[in-house]
């Protein structure tokens, strides 16, 4: 193959994800970009889920029934020129540990903010992450139909509470039931747009200079008076945009507007599309493997099983990272050294699959993969290449499952091994109280087991009981000392385990406990996250 040819592909892709707090409307925002780059004709909006119909991007019956995202769904669609591959991630506390791996396999990110509810817990958290991995981040300002924060309140919010650099590429014009369209700063027009039932088609809109009459007519006298007022301040306080700084993730460029009416989802995937970058290189130990090398690389950064109940197989989410994909090379999965075909490669939109023939940096397939597979390992044709682990985080909440029924304990086991092997949950082996029967399961909230139980209920049809435990906090403790020989140092209240690489794990029973052990067991490291 030309290098100009791998050049050219990777220079049209991008790769990011939606992030946000719950309910700011991730999903929705997902469905709208969808609509815009043509992949979807009618946007499957979340109030017509309610009525059992189909969003493209929430799939899981579970997602459905409750209306809220479980795990992270992929979706690939051409806009234009470029070839998107899109992650609409869950935005509840317990199922972060999705949206972190999402995280390490997306070159940006679009965070979405409730303007009536402004920057929350669950948007601060993941933000931090963002941060320290230095990826670009753009803003959406989302819901500017309803009341809610002033534009100039949620820009100071974001900067305050945030602590990164904000610069509005649009502002709106007028709010709630008044909102009506957005100034682009950038190209110094007025978008007005029109509602049209349900945001079920493209909002159709007209673009004007600020002094037009039609803006005038179209916009009531005080919110006008208001916008160009407010235009006039940033033009002093929010002087010079930077596209620079916002590859280094200094900057965030803030868009307005309401997904749910397609108010301001063309700026901001253009503006998106503008200001970032292709794929970014990523570390295997101490080297850099550069997009361009020839060879190729990726890493599965997310294993999901019985994603689409005509195919019950167990899918790894590759993201690729140099070199050319081609359907059925052989590649090594670098972490067991074993040659592997990659077979039954596809893209996926949701829960729809199709055949990839071929897939270049920034890509993300699915392929069908057996059980030695988990997240984090790399296949790639050069068998030194070892990309750098997906971090883990310490789970707060701690169980044991159990299979009620004897009779059943087929559909149970293999349920489970399934299940774990794609870590809804995390497992852990008892070493103190020694325990070989039951393993520890790990979460991070209490909903990845019920997650857990449903799915054993409806994908292999096996019925659970739950045990919950009182461990309170889990760190991951390095020593010199034997199993044993830690375990009989052990006080009453902390226990130890083995995480499923065999690194040791203590567990307290409080946080009284834990400052005790610190405080008297110096000569044992604990991490909050292994290393
Ligand atoms: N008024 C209004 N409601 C909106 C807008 N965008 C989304 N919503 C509503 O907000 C609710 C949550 O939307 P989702 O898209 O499911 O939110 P999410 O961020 O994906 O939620 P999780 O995946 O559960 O974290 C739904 O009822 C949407 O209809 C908007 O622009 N205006
Ligand atoms: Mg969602």
């Amino acid at each position: 193959m030309q290098a100009g040819v791998l050049q050219d592909e990777i220079l049209r892709r991008r790769t990011f994800a939606i992030i946000s707090h719950p309910d700011a409307g991730k999903t929705t925002l997902t469905e709208k970009f969808l609509l815009y780059g043509g992949a979807v004709q009618l946007a499957g909006s979340v109030t017509a889920r309610k009525q059992q119909r189909e969003t493209a991007s929430d799939w899981m019956e579970m997602e459905k029934k409750r209306g809220i995202s479980i795990s992270s769904t992929l979706l690939q669609f051409d806009y234009g020129p470029w070839r998107v591959n899109l992650l609409d991630t869950p935005g509840h506390k317990d199922f972060s540990e999705d949206t972190y791996r999402v995280l390490m396999a997306v070159d940006a990110v679009v965070m979405v903010i409730d303007s009536g509810k402004g920057i929350e817990s669950q948007t601060r958290k993941l933000f931090e992450i963002c941060r320290h991995r230095g990826i670009p981040i753009f803003t959406f300002m989302n819901k500017l139909d309803r009341p809610g924060l002033s534009p100039l309140e949620l820009i100071d919010e974001l900067e305050n509470v945030l602590g990164i650099h904000a610069y509005p590429v649009n502002w709106p014009l007028g709010s709630g039931r008044e909102f009506k369209g957005v100034y682009d700063r950038l190209q110094k027009e007025v978008h007005l747009f029109e509602k049209v039932p349900g945001g079920a088609y493209k909002a159709p809109v007209s673009i004007h200079g600020f002094e037009d009459s039609a803006v005038k007519t179209i916009i009531d006298e005080q919110s006008y008076a208001h916008a160009a007022e407010e235009l006039e301040l940033l033009d002093t306080a929010h002087v010079g945009f930077s596209p620079e700084s916002v590859l280094q993730g200094k900057t965030t460029p803030v868009f307005f507007g309401s997904a749910a009416n397609n108010f301001g989802v063309q700026l901001l995937l253009d503006g998106f599309i503008k200001y970032s970058t292709g794929p970014a290189e990523r570390k295997a130990g101490d080297r850099v493997i550069p997009v361009s090398n020839k060879t190729f690389s990726g890493f599965i950064f997310k294993i999901q099983t019985n994603m689409n109940p005509l195919h019950r197989d167990r899918i790894a989410f590759l993201r690729i990272c140099s070199g050319k994909f081609i359907r059925d090379m052989d590649v090594y999965h670098t972490r067991t050294g074993k040659s592997i075909r990659i077979a039954g490669s596809h893209t996926l939109l949701g829960q729809s699959r199709e055949t990839v023939n071929e897939a270049y940096p920034g890509d993300i397939v699915g392929f069908a993969v057996k059980s030695d597979f988990r997240v984090g390992d790399t296949v790639s044709e050069d068998p030194s290449i070892t990309f750098n682990s997906i971090p883990r985080f310490a789970p707060e909440c701690f169980a044991q499952i159990h299979n009620p029924s004897p009779g059943k304990y087929k559909p149970f086991r293999k349920g489970i091994e399934h299940l774990l092997a794609e870590d809804i949950v995390q497992v852990f082996r008892w070493i103190k109280p020694f325990n070989p029967n039951n393993a520890l399961l790990g979460a991070v909230g209490p909903l990845q087991y019920e997650v857990l139980q449903y799915r054993l209920k409806e994908e292999y049809g096996a019925e659970s009981t739950l045990e919950m435990l009182p461990w309170k906090i889990l760190r991951w403790a390095e020593s010199d000392l034997s199993d044993s020989d830690l375990a009989d140092s052990l006080s009453y209240g902390v226990a130890l385990a083995r995480d499923e690489q065999g690194r040791r794990v203590v567990l307290f029973l409080s946080e009284w406990l834990l400052r005790n052990f610190q405080e008297n067991r110096s000569e044992i490291t604990l991490r909050e996250s292994p290393v």
